[in-house]
Formats: structure tokens, sequence, C-alpha cells
């Protein structure tokens, strides 16, 4: 935790001491926020108003928030969210969300529910653009909080456990789209025929992809699920035994924004290839 983080936590403890000593800090980070707006490097939908400004710099001085390490506990508590996900090693201890299975082919759902366009991007494979829908994306995200029940926090993972299906048949504890969509699917572009590595996301839809885990080279119905036509093993795990072609385990692999300042800021979620 870096100091600013720390300096919060000891306040939200009571810390006398530590509340003179954030002050400043805070009035700083207003300012500075404040000159970001106004220089217009945030782009164009500004805000002057102190709440907003106040909930900014607020962000900017929160420990730890990071989506990117959801480990099924509220963060920096040892409490578990409403309905933690221990159903996998690699869930709990390296922190991925997504569980495909090599060789299988997987529908991917991704709803945007931010004011940007995301150029989504992963790792090991190759997808293709199935549609982009519109959906209720304010909607959405207010029962998505309320789902918390005990209350969302940034940080928080997905509401739900991951393994139970919901209504749409997903798995990966979200609430569903369907009752949320606004209107019908949009079909990609031509230039967005074939495989593809990275998708633009707009704002206030569902993306929706097509996933394959197996190498672009394979034909179609040249694969099934649990079939590895990898010249190497990507379920191999962290302090596993190496793989066949020698391969220390990694991880898993990760899905992220592509635009720099995103990526840098844990707009990034690691998924674990499974046998
Ligand atoms: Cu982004």
């Amino acid at each position: 935790m870096s100091p600013k983080p720390r300096l919060l936590a000891r306040v939200e403890q009571g810390d006398a001491a530590a509340r003179e000593a954030l002050l400043p800090i805070v009035y700083e980070e207003l300012r500075r926020v404040a000159r970001r707006l106004l220089s217009g490097e945030l782009g164009g939908n500004v805000s002057l108003r102190t709440n907003d400004l106040v909930h900014e710099a607020y962000e900017q001085l929160l420990p730890d928030t990071n989506n990117s390490k959801w480990s099924g506990l509220k963060e920096s508590t040892m409490t578990a969210t409403p309905a933690p996900i221990a159903d996998s090693q690699l869930v709990v201890n390296y922190y991925a969300t997504e569980l495909p299975r090599v060789g299988s082919t997987e529908l991917w759902e991704i709803a945007n529910t931010t004011e940007d366009a995301h150029p989504i991007h992963l790792h090991l494979i190759q997808f293709q653009i199935v549609n982009r829908q519109p959906l209720d994306a304010e909607r959405y995200t207010a029962d998505y909080e309320a789902a918390f029940g005990a209350g969302f926090s940034p940080g928080d993972g997905p509401p739900f456990p991951y393994n139970t299906r919901n209504s749409d048949g997903a798995v990966g504890g979200n609430l569903a789209f369907s009752s949320y969509l606004t209107d019908v699917p949009i079909p990609p572009a031509d230039n967005e025929d074939g495989w593809k590595d990275t998708m633009l996301m707009p704002p206030g839809f569902v993306s929706r992809i097509l996933v394959r885990f197996a190498p672009q080279a394979v034909p179609r119905n040249g694969v099934a699920a649990g079939q590895n036509m990898y010249p190497f093993d990507p379920t191999a795990v962290v302090g596993g035994p190496r793989d066949f072609a020698g391969n220390p385990g990694g991880g898993g692999y990760t899905t992220h924004c592509h635009i720099l300042d995103h990526e840098d800021n844990e707009m990034m979620r690691p998924f674990a290839v499974m046998k």
C-alpha cells in the first residue's frame, strides 16, 4: 500500500494525527483534479461540481482500488463479498475470474457500463466478433451494485458465485443481461470479420465475442473441449511441474483494455485455461 492510502486507512481507524497529515494531501489532490479538468485533460464532459471533485479526489486516495486482483474478499479486508467464489484455487490464489477449458469455444459477453469506448484485448487466443447490443447501463449498474446487499465498493468481484448460471445461462457471477437490453444486436462491420485479438467495446453496449482456446490455424470443428492443440501447455500453473515443452507454468493469461492509461490502472482481468 502506498503512503497516501495507508494514511487514509489510519484516519478511518480514528487516528487524529493522520487526519491532520491527510488534509493538505486531499486539498492538493482536489487542486490537481480541478487543474486536470480545467485543462481539458480529462476530455469533454467535465464537471466542476464540488461533489464530483471530492469524489474524484477521494477515488485517487482509496487504498488498493484494484479490480484485477479480486480474491473473493472485500478490498483490504478479510470479509467475503456476499457470495465468495471459493470453487477454484486459481480463483482464490491467482484472482482468475474466467476459467475456460483448453480446446473449448466460449461466447463471452462484456458489458461496458463506463463512459468510454474500450479496445478490449485478449492474450493467448484470437476470437471472432459476434455483435454489439445496447443495454441500459445505468439500470444495470444500479441493480449490480444493489446485488451486493452489504454494500458495493470499487474492487469488489461479481456479486454471485462464479459457477452458478444466471438466467441467461452464463457463468461468471454477474446479473443476466437480457432484461436490460434496449435494442436489437448490431452485427460487426465488414472490417471486423475474421480473427481478431482486440475489439472496440462502446459504452452502453454488451459486446459479444466467440473465443476458441486453440491456435488460429486449427480448422473449424478441429478441436474439442479438453484437447490441447498448442505446442505448449496453457493450463500449466505457477509452481506446478514444467510442461512437456519444458516451459514453466504461469498464472494464466489476461484480458485488458488496450488504452495504456486504462491497462496501467488495473483495467485488466486474468483468466486461467483449464484442462
Ligand atoms: Cu479502456
